[in-house]
Order: structure tokens, then sequence, then C-alpha cells
């Protein structure tokens, strides 16, 4: 019995006019098979294709019908996300779908894989669709800040119900094949896919007279009334898709009569959505999760250690984090703790977080057993002994992570791996303390662990190849997304966070309110200002490491020393009265920054927003140079990647290179320029790298990645 999501691999010729789609004749059905390594996306080549098989067959009185299928593990990826915002090639995706829908002879989708965007309004162009057990349909463009556009949001809601519809595009989410025989979407197929489409092109040339056809079919104006509802509340319940309401309105079009008009309406919002910055700025991201994967000295031969059993050491917030992560991928997980009642602690932490998730309804009983069931725990340290590698989250001070390294030594195998979550440290003075430091990595998780996707995978000095690999897989199979990030303070992103904690304390002492300087931020896309921000985490965690090892802060260290630690005694920066969690700007913290101020001799004075941000994240551009110049990050949409998945930066500018790209960095250097002179802070000068570029007029994308 042949793979279900193989097509067969008979005598096939290629197309006439495309060459990635090869014919094969079934009796007086063509099969069609697309076939475009690696995802089958819909390249020009492929359309035309498409295309001349489709008339070819059309004109032959010998073909009854046809089948639309494709080789390897994935239907159609949707368009050629590479051909955007490059002239178009012939013929249009929307006119090809259109041939297909009006065509004379029966053309079914057999559906082995993934269907997604254009791949999915490919299949809602021919009369029938089927699937395999395996097949996910979805039209993801909204990841992309765009809408489908090539008849998604006119055939689709023609088939199922429209407020189903506009959630499957509101929501990119995919449908499996059960949900889309379900939903009218498609047919089961078992066993030979391509069989079962042959079969049922045959049996629908034999019925005659119309095909099934999603655009004949009028949407229904009585299911308007549910969609306008999900529409609205869709759109009233995420300020930052900005293009729900096109998507909206392009639905709302397919309630009309006639198709041709929907279509229309559809195209011009693509296109306009096509054109918005804000697209571009999410099709960067989807390329820079893939460029992260290509690690300088990693190949994708480079061998990665089996790991089916992971030793956590810590069960705070972070162990915790990092074992209930491990878990739900179904892994086994020994949680050590030095005592056992910080290891009951950290355990029913988990259990609680279990149980609200079954509250809500996003795990079952028998998903959070069966989780329960991978975690072990235990005191004794040498129960790590057997595990394929270990994660030790302790708490964040070096003299404790050396100590335990050394301890670790005598107890795990010489080829185990053993990671360090540190967040900060020097990971090749970590490593000393272990022998064979070529199996030590970072594996900065962030909080909560269980639910952030940025894992920072920190190389030492000696980290060996493998040892990366490993992290890389791991990462992938716990659905992170990994970064691999060289070895200096803070990395990546907490190094980058650093100048903009300096840069707050100096609008604080120049007078610019609290509010003022988080509102700006928040309106510019981020969850969360740097001073709701600190107040959250705790302004005593930058007070001890700035006793340690220096820093600029002296608001937060003034407020630590009035007891003012943040949310967590109820005020900060910002207070926090009756345990709200929205906080406020105080008469006393305005009285205690302007003493301050005073007293360090600052003149306040007012900012407009453009200048706050501009004094905010100017530095940390800067510092992102830096970054890239010393190679901790072998590109620049790395940096992007740890900002908009770990920070908060708004995916819709594309993170802060892109962003800077935006903003042109001669104009960041100049302002840097001036902000030095006024502050008398060298660093804020340009950095060497920002200074070569904003010299000619260049961009950080025309950076090449480190090979
Ligand atoms: N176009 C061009 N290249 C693509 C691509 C696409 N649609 N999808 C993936 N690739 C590349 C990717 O960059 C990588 O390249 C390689 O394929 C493997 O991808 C008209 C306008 C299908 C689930 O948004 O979600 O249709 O790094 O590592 O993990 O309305 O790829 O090897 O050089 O991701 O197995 C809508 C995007 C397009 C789906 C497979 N479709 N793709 O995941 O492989 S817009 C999407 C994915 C559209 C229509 C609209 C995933 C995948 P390289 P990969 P994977």
């Amino acid at each position: 019995m042949p793979d279900e999501t193989q097509t067969v691999t008979r005598e096939m010729t290629p197309a006439a006019g495309g060459g990635a789609v090869a014919i094969e004749d079934r009796g007086a059905i063509r099969v069609l098979v697309i076939d475009n390594p690696p995802v089958n996306a819909l390249a020009g080549r492929v359309r035309a294709g498409l295309q001349a098989a489709l008339r070819t067959a059309l004109a032959d009185p010998a073909v009854d019908g046809l089948v639309i299928a494709a080789a390897g593990r994935i239907f159609v990826a949707g368009a050629d996300i590479t051909e955007f915002g490059k002239p178009p090639l012939p013929p249009a995706l929307p006119d090809l779908l259109d041939e297909i829908e009006v065509a004379a002879k029966p053309v079914v989708a057999a559906i082995g894989g993934a269907a997604l965007g254009g791949g999915l309004e490919l299949a809602l162009a021919c009369h029938v669709r089927l699937v395999c057990p395996k097949a996910q349909l979805g039209l993801p463009e909204v990841k992309l800040g765009l809408l489908p556009g090539a008849g998604g949001t006119q055939r689709l809601p023609r088939l199922l119900d429209p407020a189903v519809t506009f959630g499957m595009i509101a929501s990119g989410k995919p449908v499996d094949a059960a949900r889309a025989c379900a939903l009218g979407l498609a047919e089961p197929a078992e066993g030979d896919l391509v069989g079962a489409a042959v079969a049922r092109a045959e049996a629908l040339a034999c019925v005659g007279g119309p095909l099934p056809s999603a655009g004949e079919r009028q949407a229904d104006p009585t299911r308007r009334e549910a969609f306008e509802t999900a529409a609205d509340k869709a759109i009233a319940a995420d300020r930052d898709a900005f293009n729900l309401p096109a998507i909206a309105d392009c639905v709302r079009a397919a309630f009309g009569d006639d198709l041709a008009a929907g279509l229309a309406v559809e195209r011009a919002a693509f296109l306009d959505l096509m054109n918005d910055p804000r697209s571009a700025a999410l099709r960067h991201l989807f390329f820079a999760e893939r460029e992260a994967g290509k690690v300088p000295g990693v190949g994708r031969d480079t061998a990665a250690r089996p790991i089916t059993h992971v030793a956590v050491i810590g069960a705070g917030t972070m162990g915790g984090g990092i074992a209930m992560a491990l878990v739900q991928a179904g892994l086994k997980v020994t949680l050590i703790e030095s005592g056992a009642d910080s290891l009951a602690r950290g355990t029913a932490r988990i259990h609680d977080l279990w149980a609200n998730s079954i509250r809500r309804g996003s795990l079952s009983e028998e998903q959070a057993e069966a989780r329960r069931a991978l975690i072990t725990g235990s005191i004794d340290l040498s129960d790590a002994a057997g595990a394929d590698l270990v994660i030790e989250a302790v708490f964040e001070e070096m003299s404790v992570k050396t100590e335990l390294f050394d301890r670790l030594d005598a107890i795990v195998p010489p080829d185990a791996i053993v990671a360090t979550n540190t967040s900060y440290l020097d990971i090749d003075r970590i490593a000393s303390a272990i022998s064979h430091p070529e199996r030590v990595i970072g594996l900065h998780f962030f909080s909560p662990a269980n639910v952030m996707r940025l894992l920072e995978i920190v190389r030492g000095a000696a980290t060996a190849p493998e040892a990366i690999a490993t992290a890389l897989a791991l990462a992938r199979r716990i659905g992170k997304l990994p970064v691999v990030v060289g070895n200096c303070p803070g990395f990546v992103g907490n190094r980058i966070l650093g100048p903009r904690g300096v840069a707050a304390e100096r609008l604080l002492l120049a007078g610019v309110a609290r509010e003022a300087i988080d509102t700006a931020v928040t309106d510019f896309g981020f969850r969360m200002g740097p001073l709701a921000m600190g107040d959250l985490a705790g302004l005593d965690i930058g007070y001890r490491n700035r006793r340690a090892y220096g820093g600029f802060a002296p608001i937060a260290d003034m407020m630590v020393e009035a007891g003012r630690l943040g949310q967590k005694t109820g005020a900060g920066y910002f207070a926090y009265p009756d345990g709200t969690r929205q906080g406020v700007a105080d008469d006393a913290g305005a009285a205690m920054i302007a003493g301050k101020a005073a007293e360090l001799g600052l003149a306040p004075h007012s900012l407009e927003t453009p200048d706050i941000l501009a004094r905010l994240f100017y530095p940390m551009i800067n510092e992102a140079a830096r970054i890239l110049d010393e190679g901790i990050a072998a590109g620049v949409s790395d940096i992007d990647l740890v900002w908009v998945n770990g920070y908060g930066w708004p995916a819709w500018r594309g993170g802060p290179m892109h962003w800077a790209d935006r903003e042109g960095l001669s104009k960041i250097a100049d302002k840097l320029g001036q902000f030095a002179e006024e502050s008398g802070d060298e660093r804020l000068r340009p950095s060497a790298l920002l200074a070569r570029l904003a010299a000619v007029g260049g961009r950080f994308a025309d950076l090449p990645r480190k090979s």
C-alpha cells in the first residue's frame, strides 16, 4: 500500500511550461503532481505548469477529469513568499484558480499534508477535496500581515459558516483533517490518497451535469448576524491585529451575489496589505526564524545527542517552568532541589499551574496526569546521574553555579550535556568548574519558561557543535524558538535591555514623568513600559547586579534603599495601592525623583514622545550594533527575533534592527552623538559598525549573516 502522503512514483512526464508539475495518467483521469521542494510553494513555474497541464487536459477528449496532488510531506505551503515585492510572474494565482473552478471536467484535490494559504485556496477552487488523516488546512496569511488573496475570503464562507471562516482567517490556525471533514470542507480518504482521488474524479465525470463549486454557492445572508458578532468581538479583543477589519470587510463581501465583485474587494485589500510596512515586518520575521536555524559551524549533518531524560536542578520559578516545558513535550524529568520543603513548594507550584489550565479548559485531566507521571522529584543530586541532559536553574550567583558544576562532575557521565539557565553570567567561567567543557552550554529560558517561545542558546568558547545541535533539536521539540548567541554579559537580549534602563533613569532625572515614559513605549506597541516592567520583575534584582558589576540607576537604587522594590512591596517606580497591578504615579515617588535630580544638579525639562522613544531605543540599537560587530549574534535578524519573542517588541514593527533601518542609521548616529555630548556618557557615541553604516547610508539588513 503506497504511503498515503506519497504520490505515485510511476512514470511521470514533466508538464509543459513549468517543469515543477509532473503528469501521470490513470486511465481517463490525469494526475497533476506539484513537485517544488521543500514545501511546494506556488512559485511562478508551478502556476505555469499547472495552467499548461490543466489546459491540455481539458482539451484532450481522452481525459475525463483531473486530480491535483503533490510530492512530499506538504501539499502546498502557499504562495511563494520570496516572490512578494518582485514583478509578478504569470499566471496570477487568482486567475489560475478561476480557470480550475470553471473547468468543464472535474478537478479533485488530493491533500496529503499541509494545505496552507494559497495551497488551501488552490484546493478550494477544485470541485472536491480529499484529505489524508495527517492533512492540515489553513489560511495563515494574517501571520504575515496579509489576508488570503486568492479567493479564500470568498470561497470559504460559501462552504462553511462565515463566522467559522473569519475565525480561521483571523487566527491563522489550521484545522486538521477530521475537523475539515466535519466542517464539510473536505472528504476523508484512507490509504491510497491519489487512488481515492482518481476514483472520486471518475465518479464525478460519470455523473455529469454541473460540478460542485464553492464559487457558485451563494453566501447565505441569514448568517450575517453571527458573522458580524464574531468579527466585532475578535476585532475588539486584539488591538495589535491591525488587518482584522480588512479581513472582516472581505468576508462581508462574500455575502454579496457576485463572486467576481467579492474577489475584487479581496484583491484590493490584499494589495494594500502587501504594501503595508507592518506586513513587511512580519514577513521579515518569518524568514528570520528560518535564518536563526543556520548556525555557524553547526551543519544539518551535525549529530545531536538523543535526549529522553533531563535533570532540572532548582525547582524555583525558572526550574519549575523549564520542567513543565519539558514534560509538555513528553520528556522524562528529574526535578532536583536542595531540600524537601523547597522541592514540595516547587512541585506544588507546577501542579497548581496545571490545575489552573484544567479549570480554563486548556488542559485535560488525562494530559495533566501524563505530565505528572513524567516528573520525579528528588533532593539527591546524584539522581542526575541517569540524565542525558542536566539543566541548572539555581540562584543567579556565580559561586553557587560553579560549586554545583563541580559536584556534577563526579555524578554525570562525561558525555552528558550540562546546561546553565543563567541570564547574564559568564558561561566560560561556569564551564571551567567541570571536566569536558565542550559539553557545557547556556539555555537561557525566559519566564514563564513553559510559555515564552524564545530560548537563547549560549555557546561558550569550548562548546562543541554537537552540544549546540542537541540544544537546537531540544528547543524545536519543546516548541521553543532557538537563537544561538555568543558569551558576554547579558548575551543578546539582556545586554540590549541594559541601555534602555539607563536611558529611562536619565529621562526621570530630566524631569520626564514616569507615565510619559511608559505610555510612549506602550503606545509604540509594547505591552508594558520599562518602569512598570522593572516594578514587575523587582528593582532589587538590578540593584544586586549593580552592586556586583556596577551600573547607572540612581533612581532605582534610591527606591530599593527606601524599600520600594516594585509590585511585591506595593511601590517601586510607581505605587501599587491595595495590591493593584496597575501602577500609579504617586506624589511620594515624584518627590523622591525630583529630590534625586536636584541632588545631582539636573534641571527638569519636558520631552515629546518621539524624543522619549529616541532616547530609549537608540542606545539599544547602538549596543546591538556592538553585539553584531563582536560576533555575539550571527545575524541582524537574530537580534530582532530575541527582542520580539523575549522582550515584547511589537512583531508588526519587525524588531529593533528592522525598525532602525526604517528610522535611518544616519539619523540615529547623529542623535546618539548629541546624547553623548549632553550626558558625557561615551557609551552613547555611535559604535564603530553603526558609524560605518551611517557614513555610507547603509542598513543593518545589508550585513551578511556570519557563516
Ligand atoms: N514561500 C516560500 N518559501 C517558503 C514558504 C512559502 N510559502 N514556506 C516555507 N518556505 C521555506 C522556508 O523559508 C524554508 O526555507 C523552507 O521553505 C522550509 O520551511 C495568495 C498570499 C509549510 C508549515 O504562511 O508555515 O499563500 O530556510 O523550515 O518547519 O492567499 O514552512 O530552507 O531556505 O518552515 O517543515 C501563506 C508558511 C503564504 C505558510 C513547513 N503560507 N510556511 O514548516 O519548514 S502567503 C504560509 C510554513 C499566501 C495567498 C497568500 C512552514 C510549513 P529555507 P520551514 P517546516
